[in-house]
C-alpha cells in the first residue's frame, strides 16, 4: 500500500495524488495494484468515516475529485492493451444517484478487456439506457451506490425484459439476492468481476 497516496485521497490532496500515481506508473507499478491496494481502500476509508459523522458531504466530495484526478492517468494505461472491440456494451449510474467512481472504474475496466463502452454518466433513466441501446449497446451494466436508488435498477431490468439486450448489475449495496430477486443477468461486486459477468451474459468465451 502507497500511505501517502492513500492519505492524500482522504485528505482529498489532488496535486500530491496525482504525483504520487505518476510515480507509481514511472517505477512500472501495475495500475490495477495501485487501484487496488490503495485508491480503492482510500475512498472506502472516507466512506467509513462518513457513518461515523467523522467526516461530512464536503470532504467525500474533495476525495472523490483527488481519487478521479489520479484515475484519469491510470486510465489510458489500463486501455493500452490494444484490443479490437470484442462488443457494445452501455454504463450509467441510475436515476437520482450521483456516484461515478465505482462505475468510471467499471467502465475502464471494460475497455481494458476490449469492450467498447458508451458511458452514459450519471442520474440515468430509462431512456437514457434505451437511447445507448438504439446506439449499438447489446448490453447494459447499471450502478447504483445508494440503497434509495437501488430499486431502479429493477426499471431498468423490466424495460428490456422482452428485448434481446442484457442487464448486469452493481454497486456498494446490490447483492446476489437482489439480482436474482429483480431477473437482472449479471452482478458484479467489483470492476474486475464486471468484466467477467459481462463476457459470460454476452455468451463469449473469457
Ligand atoms: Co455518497 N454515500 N452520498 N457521496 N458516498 C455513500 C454511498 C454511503 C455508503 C456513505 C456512508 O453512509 N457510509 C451513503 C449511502 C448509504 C445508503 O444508501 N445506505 C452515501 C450517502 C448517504 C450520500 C448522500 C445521500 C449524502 C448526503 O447528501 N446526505 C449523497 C447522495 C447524492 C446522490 O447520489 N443523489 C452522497 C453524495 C456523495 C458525494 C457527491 C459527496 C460523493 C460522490 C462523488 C462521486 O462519485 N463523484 C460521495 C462518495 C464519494 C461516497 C463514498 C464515500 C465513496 C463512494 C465511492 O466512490 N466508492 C460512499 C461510501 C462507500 O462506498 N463506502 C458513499 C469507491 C468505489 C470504487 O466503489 O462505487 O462501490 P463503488 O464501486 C465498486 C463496486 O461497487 C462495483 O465496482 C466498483 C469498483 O470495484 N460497481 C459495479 C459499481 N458499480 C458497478 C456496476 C456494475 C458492476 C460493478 O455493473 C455490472
Amino acid at each position: 500500500m502507497n500511505q501517502e497516496l492513500f492519505n492524500s485521497i482522504c485528505k482529498g490532496k489532488r496535486k500530491i495524488v496525482i504525483q504520487e500515481v505518476e510515480k507509481e506508473i514511472a517505477a512500472g507499478n501495475d495500475p490495477v495494484e495501485v487501484l487496488m491496494g490503495s485508491m480503492i481502500p482510500a475512498m472506502r476509508d472516507i466512506g467509513d468515516k462518513f457513518s461515523r459523522n467523522e467526516v461530512f458531504v464536503p470532504e467525500m466530495l474533495i476525495a472523490a475529485r483527488a481519487m478521479q484526478a489520479g484515475l484519469n492517468i491510470i486510465e489510458p494505461k489500463l486501455c493500452e492493451a490494444g484490443h479490437e472491440p470484442i462488443a457494445k456494451v452501455a454504463v450509467g449510474t441510475v436515476k437520482g444517484d450521483l456516484h461515478d467512481i465505482g462505475k468510471n472504474l467499471v467502465v475502464m475496466m471494460l475497455k481494458g478487456a476490449g469492450f467498447e463502452v458508451n458511458d452514459i454518466g450519471v442520474d440515468c433513466d430509462v431512456a437514457k439506457f434505451e437511447q445507448a441501446v438504439e446506439e449499438g449497446a447489446s448490453l447494459v451494466c447499471c450502478s447504483a451506490l445508494l440503497t434509495t436508488t437501488m430499486p431502479y435498477m429493477k426499471e431498468v431490468v423490466d424495460n428490456f425484459a422482452n428485448k434481446d439486450i442484457k442487464v448486469c448489475i452493481g454497486g456498494a449495496p446490490v447483492t446476489q439476492d437482489y439480482c436474482d430477486e429483480i431477473g437482472a443477468d449479471g452482478y458484479a461486486p467489483d470492476a474486475s468481476s464486471a468484466v467477467n459477468v459481462v463476457t459470460s451474459s454476452l455468451g463469449l468465451s473469457a
